[in-house]
């Protein structure tokens, strides 16, 4: 697939001036991509650095000390990985209405829901555990000897078995959050107004419920991943898939280009 964006390699990046964020190349990783949403809703201009999905990442590695995606270097700053210090970043250095509610109240809704649905061990991390279970152990082991991402992200039966609840648990504290939301009449996930969990939301819902091909194409296998991993947790409530919609429809638009 010929790629709409034009990823630099980190041994060139790492020379240049300004923001350098690092993605998953030619994936729609939703890391990468809610990263990259977040600079752009700020209007922050950056260089796209090629990530390999699963890959060794020597150079980004040796420049970062990071080997996944995403990572945002920002001058000579010290690396910024986790989606709060990156929704920071583009924060201090973008312009325009703030992706961060202005009420301390909703700021701490905010960061304590985005935190249980992407953070670490949160609902995607267990998720993503399960999809690297979902060929059963002997297929999982033998994929651990070749692909960082197991270990990484704490692959192991005992981690997968534990998963199911703790995605499980999570996905009905989240679906009874946004019904709340639905009978408050607002169309966004806090308060009122639209912010960055909207955004990590309409990515990460992919998980859940897939985009069609036409809007996100992806592997096969993928695809199959993400549809059998919604059912060992019960499916997707149809009005979260309505609130990823209206954000994919604006301020974010389709088909997703990565
Ligand atoms: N650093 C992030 C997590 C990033 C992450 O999980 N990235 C994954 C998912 S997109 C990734 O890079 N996968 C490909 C790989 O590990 O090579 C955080 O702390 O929240």
């Amino acid at each position: 697939m010929d790629s709409a964006i034009e990823y630099v390699e980190p041994s060139v990046a790492r020379a240049m001036p300004g923001l350098r964020l690092a993605l998953t190349r030619d994936f729609p990783a939703p890391y990468s991509m809610s990263a990259r949403a977040i600079f752009e809703l700020r209007g922050v201009p950056f260089v796209p650095v090629a990530q390999v999905g699963g890959g060794a990442n020597e150079e980004l590695v040796a420049w970062t000390r990071h080997r996944n995606a995403p990572v945002a270097v920002y001058e000579d700053e010290a690396p910024r990985v986790g989606w709060l210090e990156i929704l920071q970043l583009a924060e201090r250095l973008g312009s325009g209405p703030s992706l961060v509610p202005a009420d301390p109240a909703e700021r701490v809704e905010m960061v304590g829901l985005v935190n249980e649905l992407i953070g670490e061990n949160g609902l995607v991390w267990n998720l993503r555990l399960l999809i690297m279970g979902l060929s059963g152990p002997e297929r999982a082991a033998k994929a651990a000897a070749q692909n960082p991402m197991y270990a990484q992200y704490g692959y192991s039966e005992p981690a997968r078995e534990a998963a199911r609840a703790k995605a499980t648990a999570i996905l009905e504290w989240f679906t009874a959050h946004v019904r709340r939301q639905h009978a408050a009449g607002r169309d966004t996930l806090i308060g009122s107004r639209f912010c960055a969990a909207d955004v990590y939301w309409a990515f990460f819902s992919q998980l859940l419920s897939t985009l069609p091909d036409a809007d996100c194409p992806m592997p096969e296998s993928l695809r199959k991943g993400y549809d059998r991993v919604s059912d060992v947790v019960g499916g997707c409530d149809p009005l979260l898939i309505e609130y990823r919609d209206r954000v994919f429809a604006d301020p974010l638009s389709l088909p997703l280009v990565f």
